[in-house]
């Protein structure tokens, strides 16, 4: 007997064939009947705000890296390739919708005013998180995958209930969308009609397992199963990515709901510091997606737009100068506090038990003492 079953519906999903995008990786623009509307008023100064942005946060990426190298930082997760989905999402946001991510977000924590050396205490390992999150409606970046989708959609029921009309946003991995946890708050958030964007850049790898061994289908179609509207767009185009989360804003300030993005990118460097990606991708694929790089990308649409690159380049340049300078300067200055102050944060309250640790931490610490 052979039955044949229907294909899964795909229609709620925009996208799927190709990557929704309007920049060219050669800087023409083309039209884009789902995304243009979005970015009606999107004008050269906008662009060059969004330039810039990027090639700041380059910048902090490849100090951090370095700043790794030489033995200041614990460990950095790069997100060279990444800057058009991060700074395209975030600038699309309000300040006060509140942010949930991953590690590798850095641009979300600088763009949101975190002190850049503040959010260094982190990969330095001195401290639990790098900002206060009310401060900066970021909450502590999340190690544990996909958690902060849980999160998101949490503060999102929340915030409805509260009567406002601030969103959250969670953002993740490829391979956070195996997790239980993503898909539990992808079942909330439709069944209460959160106000969350799930926003997922696809950078082709979870640690070295290629996306496509994760999922047989592309990312932003399993949204469709949940009842969640799902885009999927070039996520090295931070115009197309700008409009995807203003669409997704707008539906979620209006009461329609969550919306799931798939920002298709790439990650260039490695996973973390300490990984070797030579091990597991070939060299050909990472120089095919660097003829995509975003922040190029951008550039040659301002110059084909008739915008004073060479002057935009030049602002961006010393930005870029000044904020490697503070964060190598502010890196040796982190100040290192006493081991037992990792007790402190694990309650509010203390109880017996990490009290019971904290005099066995410190007997232990006394024991070894002279040896020292
Ligand atoms: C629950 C959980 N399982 C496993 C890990 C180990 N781990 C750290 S990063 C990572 C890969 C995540 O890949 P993806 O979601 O695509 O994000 P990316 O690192 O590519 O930004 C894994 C499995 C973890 N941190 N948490
Ligand atoms: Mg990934």
């Amino acid at each position: 007997m052979s039955i044949s079953l229907p294909v899964p519906r795909t229609e709620s999903v925009e996208g799927l064939e190709n990557p929704l995008s309007v920049l060219d990786p050669d800087g023409s623009r083309h039209a884009s009947p789902v995304l243009d509307d979005a970015l009606a008023d999107i004008g050269e100064s906008m662009l060059t705000d969004l330039y810039v942005d990027m090639a700041v946060i380059r910048r902090v990426d490849e100090e951090c890296f370095a700043l790794t190298r030489q033995g200041e930082l614990t460990l950095w997760p790069p997100l060279r390739g990444q800057e058009a989905a991060q700074v395209g999402a975030l600038r699309a946001l309000r300040d006060d919708d509140f942010l949930f991510t991953s590690y590798r977000e850095h641009a979300l924590a600088i763009l949101r005013g975190v002190d850049p050396v503040e959010q260094l205490a982190l990969w330095k390992a001195t401290a639990l998180s790098g900002w206060d999150p009310f401060a900066h409606h970021l909450a502590p970046l999340q190690i544990i995958i996909g958690a902060q989708t849980l999160h998101a959609t949490g503060y999102a029921m929340a915030a409805r209930r509260a009567g406002g009309d601030d969103i959250a946003m969670a953002c993740f991995g490829d391979g956070a969308t195996s997790e239980g946890d993503v898909n539990e708050a992808m079942v909330f958030a439709a069944s209460f009609g959160a106000p969350v964007i799930f926003f997922c850049q696809n950078n082709q790898y979870a640690i070295s397992e290629p996306v496509r061994v994760q999922s047989g289908t592309p990312l932003a179609q399993r949204a469709g199963g949940f009842g969640i509207p799902g885009l999927r767009v070039d996520g090295n185009d931070v115009m197309a990515v700008h409009a995807a989360v203003r669409i997704a804003a707008d539906r979620a300030r209006r009461g329609d709901g969550p919306t799931f993005i798939e920002a298709v990118t790439y990650r260039m460097g490695p996973h973390t510091t300490t990984d070797d990606p030579g091990r597991y991708r070939d060299e050909a694929e990472v120089a095919a997606w660097r003829q995509k790089d975003p922040i190029e990308r951008l550039e040659r649409h301002l110059e084909r737009i008739g915008a004073p690159v060479e002057r935009i380049r030049e602002e961006a340049v010393i930005r870029c100068d000044a904020i490697a300078a503070q964060l190598r300067e502010g890196a040796a200055r982190v100040a290192v506090p006493a081991p037992e102050t990792m007790f402190d944060s694990v309650y509010v309250a203390p109880t017996r038990r990490v009290e019971r640790q904290r005099a066995e931490h410190l007997a232990f610490a006394a024991s070894v003492e002279p040896r020292r």
